[in-house]
């Protein structure tokens, strides 16, 4: 009797399998197709637990797919380009390209571990030169499309990276997303991509990905943040100037009584007054340098001066004065509100501070006027002219529709997502390929001279600029189109942007020709099954669903949406220790379990999951897992422990489980008396053990093939995968053909979860082939019909027993079937039977006197 060994099997498998390019795409097939995608990691160095589930999830989809006759694309790679490279590089001296190179090739030995069905002939690395080629060659059609260009703008910079950060960088407490560092505000030219021009198109085509989470639709439509309402023109007093607002409530339009403009507004200071210039230019400088949340926040006082300018508002004639305001955006609609104090939780604060005057326009149904605080709500217009009475809704329209006809406003339709920042002022990018020449402008550089190469020899003295700047015989280059001395573009892409497009790129992987073939990038194409974090619900999939749609316009696309299917796997959690009053976490091995205490103070430790983090000591490495017990039980119990898109607590005990249910499969395979006898086709008539045993396959056949094909519930397939075995063990026709069967279909509904051990278990039932390349099972319909049922026997409604009765007998037969029985004999002996209740298919309840 041989032992199940997994490290044994596992690396014999795996080499086997790339020996006979199990897991290679196929190229030239007629099935359907099926693309199966897992985010692609950042090469840090080593493998965490989230990766080991995002991969394991995608894996197990794809097996599935292949089974079930697809032909599948499942290919990884690597996020390669970022900060840390650099900072490895500043604070060890190694090269970024050294350390990312070695990141890469530990990280992809620990994934081949796993037994990942990955095609390895297709990785892309952002950070190679074959592939940021074609990022810089698609940067040139955004730019050949007017869809990249440069500009003038208070921008976030991160004074610990020292670059700059798009908005979607930056938390809604205002720090980095990668340093932590609170951001500051800095006027500097950048490059920008209009993801503006396609935010209708990227709002409106959520509707057409219902395989995606609601809550990740939800977070992307608000992001986009689409807002309807109105341009409105209030005329300047003593110039022939207007300030155009942006409003939402042109309904509350009567009641404006001041308007505001941004400190950066350029009527800023042309409506200023001599007299208010100093104090105006003093407070605009000291505004431009907060970030917007600080601007923006309901809850912080709002700031602002008049600037002694006046406007008119055209509806009631009135003159009302021009103020400067912090909680003005100037990047945000017009950069200039009208100010509605009765109405606007922000301009009734502002009001009450700086003493401006509050008219209320709108009223509730009730009729009742607020004014102790703002009424925001609608309700009847009131003090509003010949509109005196309208509902809100309706006033609305009406008076968009005077204000157009008058020729001082229009209806307007409005968007808080801004343009993309790409810019960024650091080396491990791709450069940005433009060359500034001071007769021809901005020059493209030709697509013969991509890519830009990252020159080698690079100094990293220190943090603060970016070091390809200070870089001669990068910079000087003659203009590619008038040959005269000019200068290259030393700014370097924002990563996301190489993972905007990497999917596209894996089709066709290898192509030097071509960003990618159309055809084969079509061909593949969308991504029926995307997995991954949901911290990439807004940015990296806003972005990629960006750029499909611009290379569709481009013409080398032909559909709308990336990814079909959209996963968000949950975290994996670890038990943590944390001092509730240092707030200090202690490692696990320094706590007593039976009595866990901070070993330094003495105090009780809090004891809770949270996600696995080095800084909480909470971590598991799966280094580990895999030498203690192997890929399939790892894998196993990652499937088995939550739903992947739940969070999965880290329990050792788990982990045990599925290690001993792997032996129990192995015991119960490897003891088959008669493997000789095993063949596939059984489906005559058989013993009443037989029927039950084949009703029990063919129940798992169903029930794992609609767990893994509706929600991909993994954890409900297994459990149905551990019936299946108990039944198998129980079973008491060990000598018949459905017993076979049943072993058979053990070890192929397994294999997509635990490849290894199935594929051994697989040849040592006598199969020379892979287990992975069966057919998926089909479950037959005949078989899961019951021959009997079990009736529950209740007198007045209490359960005393039950009894086995034909599957087909009706509702009469029940009941004769139920007061036959020794159970209803023993209880009712003698007394008189009132009334009998009998549900069909389950029980028969005598009511006695
Ligand atoms: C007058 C008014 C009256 C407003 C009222 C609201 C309520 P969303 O929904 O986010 O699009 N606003 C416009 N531009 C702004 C800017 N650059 N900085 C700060 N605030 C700005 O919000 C649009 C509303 O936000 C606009 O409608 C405007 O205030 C303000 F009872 O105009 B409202
Ligand atoms: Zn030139």
């Amino acid at each position: 009797e041989f032992r199940y060994n997994p490290a044994e099997i596992e690396a014999k498998w795996q080499k086997t399998w790339t020996e006979f390019g199990l897991d290679k795409t196929p190229t030239n097939s007629d099935k359907p197709k099926f693309y199966a995608l897992s985010m692609f990691p950042y090469p840090s160095g080593s493998l965490h637990m989230g990766h080991v589930r995002n991969y394991t999830i995608t894996d197990v989809i794809a097996r599935l797919k292949r089974m079930q006759g697809y032909r599948v694309l499942h290919p990884m790679g690597w996020d390669a380009f970022g900060l840390p490279a650099e900072n490895a590089a500043i604070d060890r001296g190694v090269p970024p390209a050294k350390w990312t190179y070695q990141n890469i090739a530990q990280m992809r030995q620990q994934l081949q571990r796993l037994g990942l069905s990955i095609d390895w002939e297709r990785e892309v690395a952002t950070c190679s030169p074959d592939y940021y080629k074609w990022t810089q060659w698609i940067f040139l059609q955004f730019l050949s499309s007017g869809l990249a260009y440069q500009k003038e703008a208070a921008v976030n910079w991160d004074p610990i990276d020292q670059t700059v950060l798009a908005n979607e960088q930056v938390d809604s407490e205002g720090r980095s997303w990668r340093s932590g560092a609170i951001v500051e505000r800095k006027l500097l030219r950048q490059w920008f991509l209009k993801i503006t021009d396609y935010a209708e198109e990227l709002l409106n085509d959520l509707d057409k990905l219902p395989g995606w989470p609601d809550r990740v639709k939800l977070m992307q439509a608000n992001w986009i943040g689409k807002s309807t309402g109105a341009y409105l023109e209030f005329p300047i007093v003593g110039m022939d100037e207007k300030i155009g607002v942006y409003t939402t409530r042109p309904d509350t339009v009567y009641g404006v009584t001041y308007v505001v403009l941004a400190p950066e507004h350029p009527l800023t200071k042309r409506v200023t007054t001599p007299e208010q210039q100093a104090a105006v230019e003093a407070f605009a400088k000291e505004v431009t340098n907060q970030s917007e949340l600080e601007r923006t926040a309901e809850d912080k006082p709002k700031r602002g001066i008049p600037t002694g300018g006046k406007a008119i508002n055209p509806f009631t004639g009135e003159e009302i004065p021009v103020w400067i305001a912090d909680y003005v955006l100037y990047e945000y609609g017009t950069g200039a509100v009208m100010g509605v104090p009765a109405h606007d939780v922000r301009d009734f604060k502002f009001a009450k501070e700086q003493n401006l005057r509050i008219k209320v326009v709108i009223i509730p149904q009730d009729g009742k006027e607020e004014t102790s605080q703002a009424y925001t709500e609608p309700g009847i217009m009131i003090n509003s002219g010949d509109f005196d009475g309208m509902a809100s809704g309706e006033g609305k329209s009406a008076i968009v529709k005077y204000a157009d006809k008058q020729g001082f406003g229009k209806a307007r339709v409005q968007y808080r997502l801004r343009d993309w920042l790409i810019s960024r002022q650091r080396y491990w990018g791709a450069p940005i390929p433009v060359i500034h020449c001071g007769k021809c402008g901005t020059v493209p550089v030709p697509d013969e001279d991509l890519p830009v190469q990252l020159p080698e020899d690079v100094e990293f003295s220190g943090r603060g600029g970016s070091p390809l700047a200070q870089m001669e015989a990068f910079v000087n280059v003659p203009c590619p189109s008038c040959g005269t001395p000019a200068k290259r573009e030393t700014d370097t892409m924002d990563t996301f942007i190489d993972s905007s497009w990497y999917f596209l790129r894996y089709p066709d992987a290898k192509n030097e020709q071509q960003v990618f073939d159309p055809a084969k990038t079509n061909d593949w194409m969308s991504v029926d099954q995307y997995v991954g974090g949901i911290e990439h619900a807004i940015l990296h999939l806003l972005y990629s669903r960006f750029f499909t749609k611009v290379l569709r316009d481009r013409g080398l696309l032909n559909f709308d949406e990336p990814f079909q299917r959209l996963l968000t796997q949950g975290m994996v959690q670890g038990l943590t220790y944390k001092n509730p009053v240092t707030g200090k976490y202690i490692p696990s091995a320094q706590v007593e379990i039976a009595n866990p205490r901070d070993p330094e103070t003495g105090e009780t430790l809090q004891i809770f999951y949270e996600k696995m983090s080095k800084s909480k000591y909470n971590g598991i490495d799966p280094e580990q897992v895999l030498v203690k017990y192997g890929a399939d039980t790892a894998r196993m119990f990652i499937l088995f422990k939550a739903p992947p898109e739940k969070d999965l607590e880290w329990e050792d005990a788990d982990v045990e489980g599925q290690f001993r249910f792997l032996n129990r499969v192995w015991r119960l395979v490897t003891s088959v008396d008669n493997m000789d006898a095993m063949n596939r086709v059984t489906t005559k008539e058989g013993s009443k053990a037989e029927k039950e045993l084949r009703r029990a396959i063919h129940t798992a056949i169903k029930e794992v093939t609609e767990d893994l094909e509706g929600d991909y519930q993994f954890n409900t397939a297994i459990s149905e995968l551990m019936k299946l075995s108990n039944a198998l063990a129980d079973a008491s026709c060990k000598d018949s053909p459905i017993y076979s069967e049943g072993i058979q279909t053990l070890v192929m509904l397994l294999a997509p979860f635990a490849p290894h051990i199935t594929e051994e278990l697989w040849h040592l039932l006598g199969n020379s082939d892979s287990v992975h390349t069966q057919p998926w099972l089909k479950f037959d319909p005949a078989a899961l019909i019951a021959d009997e049922i079990t009736l529950v026997i209740q007198i007045m409604g209490k359960t005393r027993g039950s009894i086995q009765v034909p599957a087909q007998a009706d509702k009469v037969a029940l009941e004769k079937y139920a007061r036959e029985s020794e159970i209803a004999q023993r209880y009712i002996e003698g007394k008189e039977i009132k009334k009998v209740i009998v549900v069909p298919g389950k029980l028969v309840n005598f009511v006695i006197g």
